[in-house]
This record gives C-alpha cells, structure tokens and sequence, in this order.
C-alpha cells in the first residue's frame, strides 16, 4: 500500500458510465488514494453514445473551486491530474492552479507531481478548438509526466510518427523543447514488417545530463470500441508510478551507489508502472467486452424470441 496519497483530479464528469474523472476518480481511490475531484464538465453521458446533454464549466468556475479550497487549507495536494478541459481558458486555468500548487511544494522538492493528459484529439482529427493547442504548448512546460496520444504527439513536437525514427525525434523534441521529464504515449500505432498494425504504448524519461531512455511495451488488441481506456490508464500510471518512485527511492537509500544513469530504461519507474498498468487494463477490458457480448446476445435473444 502506498502512504496517503492526495490528489486532485481535473476532468470530465459523466452521471452514467466511466469517463474522465468518473472513471479516475473510482480507480485511484479504489487504490488508495484520497482523491478531489474537480470537474470540468457535467454530462450526461460519454459523447460516444451521438448525444449528451449538460453543461461545460467555465475557466472563472475552475478558478473559483481551487480559490474555495485553498481558503479552507484543503490544498495539500501530493498529485494533480489533469484531463479533458473545455477551451483555451480552462487550460490557462489550470496552469494558474498547478504553478501554485507546485509553488507551495517548492518548501518539500519532489513533493508534487503533475500527470497532464494533453485531451486535443485523435486519428488525425482536433476535437477542441484551435486555440487550445497554443495553450496547451505553454502548459505542459510545468507538467512532470504528459500523456499524449500519438496524434497529441504529433501535434505537440511538430513531428509526424511514420517509423522508430520519427517516434524517437518526436519524445526528444518534447523532452528538450517542453522540458518534461516523463513522457507516455499512449497508443503508437506503426505498420511492421509483416505489414499489419500493432498497438505500443512507448514512454520516455529524461532526466538533466543524461539521453532520453525509451521504452516500449507492445499491447494485444483487443477488437471492441472502449471509451475511457485513457482515463484509466492515466489514473493507474499516478497510481503506479508513486509505488515504483517509493520503492525505488527506499533501493536508492539502501544502496548509496546506484547512480540515476546506472538504471536501464526497463528499470525505470516509469517501466515498471507501465507493466502493472497495462496488465491491469487488459483484465478489466476484457470482462469488459465479456460483459458486452453477454449483454449483445441476450438482447438479440429477445429480439428473435419476439419475432417466433
Ligand atoms: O476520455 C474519454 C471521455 C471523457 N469525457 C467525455 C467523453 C469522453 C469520451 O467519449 O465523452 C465527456
């Protein structure tokens, strides 16, 4: 168990289903953590049903949550998620909050940490308005760990991802230009040899004075249309990632002489809470699709029982 874990999780909320913060905010108290959920938007229901109704938050609504909390002294925050925001101000918004947050742990170095989901779009397609991306350029410079997906990437290093290559020059292009210290995209979908697609997540850690490490975990596919499989991956990787920096920190007190750069990039924290992560996800996606097709067929049961 990791020791008391405070974190406040910006996103999405939804009344029915597990999106966003709907989704994070079960995961990580379900491991542990004290969570504060502060959410951006109140929906109905995820937008992959067609339709939703409900309301979007405003930057000034944001700001005034955080105010609300701060004046109560309920603002000792150990870890911040942030995801879906709805517009270019909420996004400044929320780099407002995370500099004063990080501001006030500068008293404890390495006491906050900033998990940022840069939510702009995917396949190719912005589902935000423009004048995010801009605003998400300036913010992810005070983020510790960025979890674009591969258009994010894209989109955020001015690099697009064809082969290893492209996909090495785009982590160190965020790393140098961003300064970000941690770096997980989510879904690298390159063609290989054999001429099909399959599905990686690569992440990356930079640390001052030595070379990106790059790692790559390969994922089986599994062929059903999830929702909300970043907001749990997100969720689980805060998790993860504070057991692996814990233990990691107990091995480097221990053992005086393990330097950083003595640490091959599979041994990284980041490695080693990416493989409990996605181990994770592939168990509850597949009960997931087993739950799906048990509901599917069940449905078209009753459907050819009506017609008999
Ligand atoms: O990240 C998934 C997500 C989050 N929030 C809302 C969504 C979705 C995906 O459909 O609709 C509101």
């Amino acid at each position: 168990p990791i020791p008391e874990t405070k974190v406040l999780a910006i996103a999405s909320h939804v009344v029915y289903g597990y999106v966003g913060n709907t989704m994070a905010t079960f995961v990580m108290q379900s491991l542990g953590c004290e969570v504060a959920a502060l959410n951006t938007v109140e929906f109905s229901n995820h937008l992959g049903y067609g339709q939703a109704k409900g309301t979007r938050a405003t930057a000034k609504e944001i700001s005034d949550i955080y105010e609300g909390l701060k004046n109560s002294f309920l603002d000792d925050f150990d870890m911040m998620l942030s995801g879906y925001l709805p517009g270019a101000a909420s996004v400044e918004a929320v780099g407002i909050i995370a500099r004063d947050l990080k501001l006030k742990a500068a008293l404890k170095p390495g006491s906050f940490f900033w998990v940022l989901d840069p939510v702009m779009g995917d396949n190719g397609k912005l589902y935000v308005a423009e004048d995010v991306v801009p605003a998400y350029k300036n913010l992810i410079k005070d983020a510790d760990l960025i979890l674009p997906n591969q258009f994010e990437a894209e989109t955020l290093s001015g690099v697009k991802i064809v082969d290893m290559e492209t996909l090495k020059e785009a982590i160190t292009t965020l790393h140098e230009r961003y300064r970000i210290p941690h770096i997980m995209i989510t879904s690298i979908s390159l063609p290989n040899p054999e001429g099909t697609a399959s599905l990686s997540v690569v992440g990356s850690t930079f640390t001052s004075g030595a070379k990106p490490r790059i790692f790559g975990v390969k994922i089986p596919v599994i062929d059903c249309f999830f929702s909300g499989t970043g907001d749990m991956f997100a969720a689980l990787l805060l998790v993860r990632l504070r057991e692996a920096v814990n233990a990691m920190e107990g091995l480097m007190q221990k053992a005086a002489w393990v330097s950083d750069d003595d640490v091959e990039a599979t041994e990284l924290p980041l490695a080693k809470a990416t493989e409990k992560v996605l181990a994770s996800m592939h168990e509850v996606l597949k009960k997931t699709k087993e739950k799906r097709d048990e509901e599917w067929n069940k449905f078209q049961n009753r459907v050819t029982g009506l017609g008999e």
